[in-house]
């Protein structure tokens, strides 16, 4: 008998076991059993939705005390619609108010430091080719400011005297833009339009005020150089800090690369929208110059209220960005602040070039959460997994890239998968190397996270992670060793423990 036939499959429609007690659902109760429905209303009485909770006195019934509070704890709908505590819109977080504005966390880019020279902030910006590491063994050479790209996150206050000194270390002139940010225009940087590039070996001085707040950036105004990495974000904070209160601040910048198999140098040259003359397309993503899961998480604790500030620097394409067990806020863009009643609840926001989003909420929902854009293609690095069909000919089955220049640590492109059109199961693995896999689980912000934590965030991808304050201090403050999977697994049982109450 041919083995094949043994193979047992699940048969989809057999009884299944019923879930562990703590993992069933519990329906609300019906709405007529919360509230009484009454006689029917005579006409001039206003109307009463029975179990509408506008109309059920504070305290009566659980439903209704559920819906109205907000509990900065787990997620809840915390009131009505209009209300200030609606998704926790102006939840404030745990952070004293009359406080400075929090300062950036700025993951996987240093800030640009400064000098207090005559009254002004003094930065010191070199144009240069770089070499940035998008994972352990994946570089691309490109441009980019002081050694990276994106270039460092460079943070002022509202009212600042700025002045960026900038050196063009590249072989060809440049010019520096400041996105945003309302400048005398001598230097706004148009080539041309207002202002002499800058030719190699030359240093420019730019000296300005910001009058402005909000989340904005710097960059070259030669497009490629703009779509090469030469970008940088520029955060200015009001002098008070905006309320409610946040806790932390982060600023993440996103880009995409077009590297093609065997080689690190960006191709930006060589495209339009989309495809390239390869057809590998914009095939390298990145937050903050890493590609997931090389990215550095976003840590903080359970309860807090975080501000996550981005901007989208890629070439071409924009990004939706969703954030997963939690609702936001967009409370700003990339012109500054947004009056509060312009705010708007999202779980995915689409940041095109050149755009900014701040958003905030308050992290209710403890554990690991992916933050990424949900387009398919930007989940994946280099357009693995699953690349699937497309480095086939068309009957699927011999290949036509060069398979064994793919790059280093990538998952499914073999031949011993070819001919399965969108990678199933099997096709899902992970070649790192173990130097990849012990430099990708370096990181304290990692550790007691899920055991396979490392086959979900690929490309434009990281991870918010809500921990408890005694799980948030284990990782991030105790010197003792932490199992993979250790935290994880305490929040679920947490969390078991808590709906059975
Ligand atoms: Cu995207």
């Amino acid at each position: 008998m041919d083995d094949r036939n043994q193979q047992v499959t699940p048969n989809p429609r057999a009884p299944r076991e019923p879930p562990p007690e703590h993992l069933r659902f519990t329906p609300f109760a019906p709405l007529d059993q919360v509230a009484p429905a009454g006689p029917p209303p005579r006409p001039g009485e206003p109307f009463v939705v029975p179990g509408d909770i506008t109309e059920i006195p504070p305290g009566k019934h659980t439903l209704a005390r559920e819906f109205e509070a907000f509990d900065r704890t787990k997620p809840t709908y915390g009131g009505l619609e209009d209300g200030d505590t609606y998704l926790g819109k102006l939840v404030a977080g745990l952070r004293a108010a009359n406080q400075p504005p929090v300062e950036i966390t700025s993951l996987d880019i240093p800030k640009l430091s400064f000098r207090m020279i005559d009254g002004f902030k003094e930065f010191h910006l070199v144009a240069e080719p770089v070499q940035r590491e998008l994972y352990p063994g994946q570089f691309v050479d490109t441009y980019g400011y002081n050694k990276t790209t994106p270039g460092p996150l460079i943070e002022a206050t509202q009212g600042d005297r700025i002045r960026i000194i900038l050196t063009n270390n590249l072989r060809e002139p440049t010019t520096l833009h400041l996105h945003n940010i309302q400048v005398p225009v001598e230097y706004d940087g148009t080539p041309g339009l207002t202002v002499t590039p800058l030719a190699p070996g030359k240093t420019l001085t730019m000296e300005f005020r910001l009058h402005q707040a909000g989340t904005f950036a710097y960059h070259s105004k030669l497009p490629l150089q703009q779509g090469s990495g030469m970008i940088g974000m520029f955060v200015v904070h009001p002098r008070k800090a905006w309320l409610p209160t946040v806790d932390r601040d982060f600023a993440l910048l996103l880009q995409n690369f077009s590297i093609l198999p065997g080689t690190t140098v960006n191709d930006v040259n060589s495209q339009h929208d989309g495809e390239t003359v390869t057809g590998f397309g914009w095939n390298w993503q990145a937050i903050n110059g890493r590609t997931g899961p090389f990215t550095t998480p976003l840590v903080c604790q359970h309860g807090e209220r975080i501000r996550l500030r981005m901007m989208n620097f890629s070439p071409n394409q924009g990004h939706a960005v969703h954030v997963h067990g939690h609702v936001y806020w967009i409370t700003g863009h990339e012109a500054g602040r947004e009056p509060k009643s312009e705010w708007y609840a999202r779980t995915t926001e689409i940041v095109l070039p050149g755009q900014g989003a701040d958003l905030e909420f308050v992290a209710n929902n403890p554990g690991d959460w992916g933050i990424h854009c949900n387009m398919a293609l930007h989940m994946t690095n280099h357009l693995v997994p699953p690349i699937g069909p497309r480095i086939r000919d068309r009957d699927g089955t011999t290949s036509r890239a060069r398979l064994d220049q793919a790059p280093p640590g990538e998952s499914t492109p073999s031949e011993d998968n070819a001919g399965q059109p969108l990678a199933p199961t099997g096709n899902y693995r992970v070649n790192w190397t173990a130097d990849q896999i012990t430099r990708l689980n370096a990181k304290r912000e990692l550790r007691g996270m899920h055991p396979d934590w490392l086959l979900g965030p690929t490309g434009l991808y990281t991870i918010l992670r809500v921990l408890p304050p005694d799980l948030f201090d284990l990782v991030m403050n105790k010197d003792v060793a932490v199992a993979p999977g250790q935290v994880f697994d305490e929040i679920v049982r947490r969390a078991n423990r808590a709906s059975t109450q």
